[in-house]
């Protein structure tokens, strides 16, 4: 705990004080273009439990984060479009991937998902770069084929999932490359759907399933590398590969079925599993009583009191009682178990958190990261592309340690530092009472205190 926050304390990017100037002309010097990828449902353990050689040799040449904090719910509209605003559910208003607003009666799933309503509260980096001049694309990353606030990305793909991923990256490094007519995108985002289907399917624990799945995962990675490569973005572009999310092991044994607690007639329901979101018909008093005694492995929240720690709150699309399944738990209202594999719980849950990976001239070469914040990739995007980011939750207080020359202090060097410090007291209070107990001790005792410790330039510890 400690350590983390010394690590979050002395990790700051020493060049970044000064803002990225504001205004709409593009610098004279185009930064190199940056190329987002999910590989959906790519939980942060696959990486130790399963072998990716192209992977391994992307980070190893790059930067490796090995968990990525992502947002409630932890499911995937909300958190892709986190990744790409830098703000939580309750601020940009993908909330789940299920939605419903009483005043219109306007629904939203993934069947569903283009109207510009549900997306209006926010602005995702493919529009917000265009104000700066630089054009975009997004190959169905969620919102892609959306008129947010009334725009697109300069290219865009609808979804469509008979799209091989290598057609998806062909169209890609086409719109990166640009031609003689249309100039290359400086930012696109590219979406595929795997391991996340598999994972729903045969349920992260299959070993088989998921080895299978990954190897292809891993080859598309291969692809990606080469296709850079042979096209000569490889070495010039900032490229990031993460997921939106994780996968937990679910069981026919870990069943919640809310048809046994209250009659369906009490509440309309809006999304079911892990998060389940409810309006009562009448009495919200006496149907939350009856939900909250439910089951000892399902809690539920009341709108306003969800706790302040899931972000998940304060959005008229949050229904008046959410019911959150612990992990592995699966909430059905009557039946069987649907899916051995889900995801959308707790977003505190390793087994939930996503990795990041990324390579290219902005980043430093062999550097691996414990954690990051999903919400802090968007400002890192726009520092990459220098531009200013819009209004967002994240910062780039940790991230700078992942870029190529900022100064910024590792973990080994801040354990070794506290280390430092710890022995260098001792020793001195050592030597100190060892050489004479004077009154006037406590005098040159407190000249050695570290009332200066945020001024860690200074200090010829770090060398
Ligand atoms: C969006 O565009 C349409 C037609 O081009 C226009 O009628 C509408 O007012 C625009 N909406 C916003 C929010 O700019
Ligand atoms: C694991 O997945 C494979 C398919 O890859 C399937 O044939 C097998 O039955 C699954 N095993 C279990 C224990 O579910
Ligand atoms: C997240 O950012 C938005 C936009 O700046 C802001 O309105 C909101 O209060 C922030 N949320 C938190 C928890 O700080
Ligand atoms: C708490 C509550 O609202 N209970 C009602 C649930 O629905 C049944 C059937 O419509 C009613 O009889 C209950 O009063
Ligand atoms: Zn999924």
């Amino acid at each position: 705990m400690l350590l983390w926050f010394l690590l979050g304390f002395f990790c700051g990017c020493s060049s970044l004080a000064a803002e990225p100037q504001t205004g709409t002309d593009v610098n004279s010097t185009t930064p190199p273009p940056v190329l987002l990828v999910s590989f959906d449902g790519f939980r942060a353990d696959y990486l130790k439990r399963f072998s990716l050689p192209n992977l391994e040799k992307l980070y190893s040449q790059g930067v490796l984060v090995e968990q990525l904090t992502n947002v409630f719910t932890t499911k995937t509209f909300p958190n892709h479009y986190s990744l790409v605003t830098g703000l939580y559910a309750e601020s940009h208003g993908i909330l789940a991937s299920s939605m419903y607003d009483p005043a219109t009666h306007k629904k939203f799933s993934p069947s569903q998902d283009s109207d510009p309503f549900w997306w209006n509260q926010a602005e995702p980096i493919w529009l917000h770069a265009l104000d700066y001049g630089l054009s975009t694309a997004a190959m169905m990353w969620p919102g892609s084929d959306v008129y947010i606030r009334n725009r697109t990305a300069t290219h865009f793909q609808n979804y469509n999932s008979t799209m091989t991923f290598q057609q998806r990256l062909g169209l890609v490094v086409k719109w990166l490359l640009g031609d003689e007519k249309v100039k290359g995108v400086s930012f696109a985002a590219l979406y595929w759907e795997e391991p996340d289907g598999t994972g729903h399917k045969y349920g992260p624990d299959n070993t088989t399933a998921m080895a299978h799945a990954l190897k292809q995962v891993d080859e598309n990675v291969g692809l990606l590398m080469s296709e850079l490569n042979r096209t000569g973005l490889w070495g010039r572009i900032n490229l990031i590969v993460t997921s939106d999310h994780g996968m937990a092991q679910c069981s026919p044994e870990r069943i919640i079925r809310l048809n046994s607690c209250l009659h369906p007639d009490n509440y309309t329901l809006v999304d079911l599993t892990p998060v389940a979101a409810l309006i009562p018909t009448n009495d919200t008093e006496a149907v939350f009583s009856l939900l909250k005694k439910c089951h000892p492995h399902m809690t539920a929240y009341r709108k306003e009191a969800i706790p302040d720690k899931l972000h998940y709150r304060n959005n008229k699309h949050i229904q008046p009682i959410i019911l959150v399944a612990d992990e592995g738990w699966t909430i059905v209202q009557q039946g069987e178990l649907p899916r051995l594999g889900d995801h959308g719980y707790d977003n505190t849950l390793p087994s939930m958190h996503p990795f990041l990976a990324a390579v290219g001239p902005g980043f430093r070469s062999g550097y691996s990261l414990p954690v990051l914040q999903s919400v802090d990739v968007y400002p890192l995007v726009c520092h990459l592309l220098s531009i200013p980011p819009g209004p967002n939750n994240g910062s780039l207080a940790q991230a700078c340690c992942l870029l190529s020359g900022e100064s910024c202090s590792s973990l080994t060097m801040v354990i070794g530092i506290v280390v430092g410090v710890l022995l260098l007291l001792t020793t001195l209070t050592g030597l100190f009472m060892f050489i004479k107990p004077r009154p006037s001790a406590s005098r040159p005792f407190q000249r050695i205190q570290l009332d200066d410790d945020d001024d860690d330039d200074d200090d010829p510890l770090l060398g």
